[in-house]
């Protein structure tokens, strides 16, 4: 039965419809999350005889991970192991004839479930929900159950991910619920999933057909006959309704087709149109509704073209977007699901139309966010880098595939199901055997190939796809290009290797070589430290000014061709990688937002690219405050990027019109010269009549080039030394400017190099390595060896000088890193004893640095100068044994 035309027929449904739901509350399902009053131990325990006294256990809410400290601390490694959780849990004595589960939405990665001291369950995999069947072992009389939780995040060569460039946080990190049903209900059994799965068989402008397949569980004991109706409801609307009558024994699938629905308002970006469909059960002969289930349901078609791209509701869509990771700054992967749907409305804020939800399935909030803004979606399993060759590695993966699949199925958004992340990036090591390297590469298509049949099977109404990595030879002879429906390709040309027209030379090479596969950019991307900043950037420099050129070249080079479907862009936002190394430790930087989310200027330029509202923003990397020496004129010239999607963008500064620029890709740069002090920048644009305005207000510290400049007198400055970059301190607003060679009256270094590893194939100077004992990890990074000394010829007055000092070269020559997709241990250590003495205007402070130095590790002092009329300050090293070294120096003017 469709709704008839007729208003007043419609609210007379309408009317009956609250009745029946009205009539019908008594009974129901009832579910709510448990996430309060946990007690927790991290730990191995026996049990239940351990849990008798929890007093020195933590209190903690779920979401919780155990991992949020100690992945971000000089410590390689973090904790992976046992975590305990228990509780109280209450039950009321009526529940004692209905069924009781526990609803887990993730826990990272295997989870065993306790009740009342036995074992009722566990869950394998860190990344999808499950349920559990606790009514068995609970008990209603007195209704207090001991509830008890052991999590475990240890390294199973069994569970995928193996390994992968992000943090495995250990932990109960999603919500927990506690739900109550009737004997007869939608089934708790399949896969974690609600046991409803809508389709739209077919959908056109002009009409929709809509298809629901479901389970029934009936454990009343008797083959009970049953109603099962379907409604569609719109804005409040009914839109269409169908009944079907069951007889349902223990489990009972059904199958409901609705009436055709006329001129359905289409799911699309700009308009998300969402539709609900609701599915009750009830007795046949009437009553109370058993059980009842409301999914969301959007009208849209969509077909991706090896040729033309991507296709929404027969219109061509260029899909642009990223990836999420789903932790947050100091809470690992234990996040709110109001902060994951904030990533969303980040995401649609940029002007992003999709989302690749990556590595793993992640938090229903996110996918429902999707729904709601009009993003589209892929959703995958978490095999990254390699596979086990092995049965249980292969059930585990179906297993999360099938989870993954019936979990996320009824989102209007998602419109492809991927698996197996570069998974030829870490081949096991077989020696010099070939014939076993084949074996495996079979073994892996092998799984593929199980995995896609699986896929299509459970899902035809979607995509398939295998995200591989740039080496395009290998994919495609394992077959990894042939399997899956689709190609999604990272590539990271100018980045972990080569130059940036290799990335579009990739994409005509796959176009000419497998046409008719259709591509897609599931990753590119560039490190960016907020902090860090250039103006010669350089490849792995880290510098937000190399990212934004990387993505200038990268989105034009996609949005020229036709045939690439889509562009990720990796990532969203900056993330956790406990291994990662370089200038900010355990953090992959590649985000276009900070890891708190806060906006960079890489966002700023999608923003510019994608909005089609007025968009204007001045970038300055959200820098407070900027540095540099001082020209003639006692001002520094600084380059300042206005991002807007208006032709032409006027820049002042402090009320002072600079010049009018047309933005170019998004952008609009201009120099300026700033002054000392505040400056206050604006920039204007005038769209259609309507002048769009922003303003941004920094800071200008000037360090004078002559150092006895009466009008710009010296106060301090910080030198990171063998560096060419700006490196800016939130917090205490200080700057630090790259090393130049003193010239009489100013400062500088006389003598030596700028540290370079041997054969890296990275940035051309500096290391990469993590240093302990300090967040200036980029100022130790770089050094001057060889210096013989660095003079400032400050007036006269009490000065403090900091001297840096870090160890580059160690002993032992380093591992390669998961993560590292370019150098694979091409980097040398090439250890030198040294020891040198420090002496300051001819007093020595320390001898003998270098033996004292731990490789890695920050080492400073800090000692008082008192300069008088015409010495300045001269440090001078002296060597004793090998090289003289220094990484950054910082002078401050006390009085
Ligand atoms: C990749 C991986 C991703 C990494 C990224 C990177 O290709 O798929 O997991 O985080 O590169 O930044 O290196
Ligand atoms: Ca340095």
């Amino acid at each position: 039965m469709t709704v008839p035309k007729n208003p007043h027929a419609a609210t007379l449904l309408n009317l009956m419809l609250l009745l029946l739901t009205f009539t019908s509350l008594s009974a129901q399902r009832i579910t709510r999350t448990i996430n309060t009053d946990w007690k927790f131990h991290r730990g191995n325990l026996s049990y239940p005889q351990q849990l008798a006294d929890t007093s020195l256990w933590d209190n903690v809410t779920i979401p919780h991970s155990w991992n949020t400290h100690d992945v971000n601390d000089d410590q390689p490694g973090y904790y992976r192991g046992d975590g305990w959780y228990t509780k109280t849990l209450i039950l009321p004595a009526n529940w004692k004839n209905k069924e009781i589960y526990l609803d887990f939405e993730g826990a990272n990665q295997q989870t065993e479930v306790y009740m009342n001291g036995k074992k009722i369950a566990r869950h394998t995999g860190g990344y999808t929900g499950f349920h559990v069947n606790i009514g068995k072992y609970a008990n209603f009389t007195e209704g207090i159950n001991e509830l008890s939780i052991k999590v475990n995040n240890v390294f199973n060569a069994d569970v995928p991910p193996l390994s992968a460039d992000f943090t495995f946080f250990g932990g109960l990190y999603r919500d927990v619920h506690l739900t109550a049903l009737e004997k007869i209900h939608f089934s708790m059994g399949d896969h974690g999933s609600k046991s409803i799965f809508v389709t739209t068989p077919e959908v056109t402008a002009a009409k929709a057909k809509v298809k629901l397949r479901g389970l029934i569980s009936n454990n009343s004991g008797t083959a009970e006959k049953l109603l099962i109706s379907c409604t569609i409801n719109y804005k409040g609307k009914l839109i269409a309704t169908q009944n079907k009558t069951v007889k349902a024994g223990l489990e009972e699938p059904f199958e409901i087709s609705l009436p055709e629905i006329k001129n359905p308002e289409l799911w699309l970006p700009d308009s998300p149109a969402l539709y609900t469909i609701t599915t009750t059960i009830k007795h046949a002969q009437g009553g109370t509704v058993l059980d009842q289930m409301t999914m969301p349901l959007g009208f849209r078609w969509f077909k991706f073209d090896a040729g033309k791209g991507f296709f929404l509701n027969g219109k061509p869509l260029k899909l642009i977007g990223a990836s999420r990771h789903q932790d947050y700054k100091d809470m690992a992967n234990a996040v709110p699901d109001q902060l994951a749907v904030r990533d969303v409305e980040l995401l649609k804020e940029m002007g992003g139309n999709f989302l690749r939800v990556a590595h793993y399935p992640q938090d229903q909030s996110v996918l429902e966010a999707c729904d709601r803004m009009g993003i589209l979606c892929s959703v995958e399993i978490p095999i990254v880098n390699a596979i086990t060759e092995s049965e249980p590695f292969s059930a585990n993966s179906k297993t999360m595939q099938l989870e993954m699949i019936k979990q996320n199925f009824n989102h209007p958004s998602v419109i492809i199901w991927a698996y197996m992340n570069e998974v030829l990036l870490r081949l096991p090591s077989f020696g010099n055997d070939t014939v076993r390297r084949e074996i495996y590469l079979k073994n892996v298509a092998q799984l593929a190939r199980e995995l896609e049949a699986l896929t299509r099977k459970t899902d035809p109404s979607r995509y398939t796809m295998i995200p591989n990595h740039g080496n395009f030879n290998l994919y495609n002879r394992v077959g990894l290009t042939k399997i899956p429906m689709l190609v999604g390709w990272n590539l990271y040309q100018g980045w972990y290797s080569g130059k940036l027209q290799g990335f579009a030379d990739f994409l005509d090479m796959h176009h000419k070589l497998l046409p008719e596969k259709p591509l897609l950019v599931t990753e590119y991307g560039a490190d960016a430290d907020s902090r860090i900043q250039s103006n010669q950037p350089l490849r792995f420099d880290k510098s937000i000014e190399y990212a934004l050129n990387y993505h200038q070249f990268y989105l034009k080079a996609m949005l020229d061709r036709p045939f690439v479907a889509a562009g990720m862009a990796w990532n969203l936002a900056d993330f956790s990688s406990e291994e990662r190394m370089e200038t900010d430790p355990h953090i992959n930087n590649k985000g276009l937002l900070t890891i708190d989310r806060k906006p960079k200027d890489t966002y700023y330029f999608y923003q510019a690219n994608l909005l089609t509202q007025p968009f204007l923003k001045i970038g300055m990397g959200n820098r407070k405050v900027i540095s540099g020496i001082a020209n003639a004129n006692n001002t520094v010239p600084q380059t300042v990027r206005v991002y807007s999607n208006q032709p032409l963008v006027a820049l002042l500064a402090n009320g002072k019109n600079i010049g009018t620029k047309p933005s170019s890709g998004g952008v609009a740069t201009f120099t300026l010269d700033f002054k000392a002090g505040l400056n206050t920048l604006q920039a204007t644009t005038n769209t259609n009549g309507h002048m769009l305005t922003d303003i941004y207000p920094i800071q200008a510290k000037l360090v004078p080039q002559q150092l006895n400049n009466t009008e710009i007198p010296f106060e301090a400055i910080n030198v990171s030394m063998g560096d060419t970059r700006y490196f800016t301190e939130e917090l205490s607003k200080q700057v630090w400017l790259p090393e130049q060679p003193y010239v009489k009256g100013s400062w500088g270094y006389t003598g030596g190099t700028r540290f370079a590893m041997a054969d890296t194939m990275r940035l051309s100077f500096g290391s990469s390595k993590a240093i302990s004992g300090t967040h200036l990890d980029p100022i130790y990074q770089t050094q001057r060896t060889g210096i013989e000394n660095f003079k400032a010829d400050v007036p006269p007055g009490e000065y403090e000088v900091i001297l840096h000092f870090a160890e580059l070269q160690a002993k032992v020559q380093p591992q390669a890193l998961a993560y590292d997709l370019g150098s694979v241990a091409t980097i040398k250590e090439e250890f030198k004893e040294r020891s040198f003495d420090v002496e300051i205007n001819g007093n020595t402070i320390m001898q003998g640095i270098g033996s004292n130095l731990v490789a890695a590790n920050a080492f400073s002092f800090k000692t008082p100068v008192h300069v008088t009329e015409n010495t300045g300050i001269t440090v001078n090293f002296l060597p004793v044994k090998g090289t003289t070294i220094l990484n950054g120096i910082q002078i401050r003017r006390i009085y």
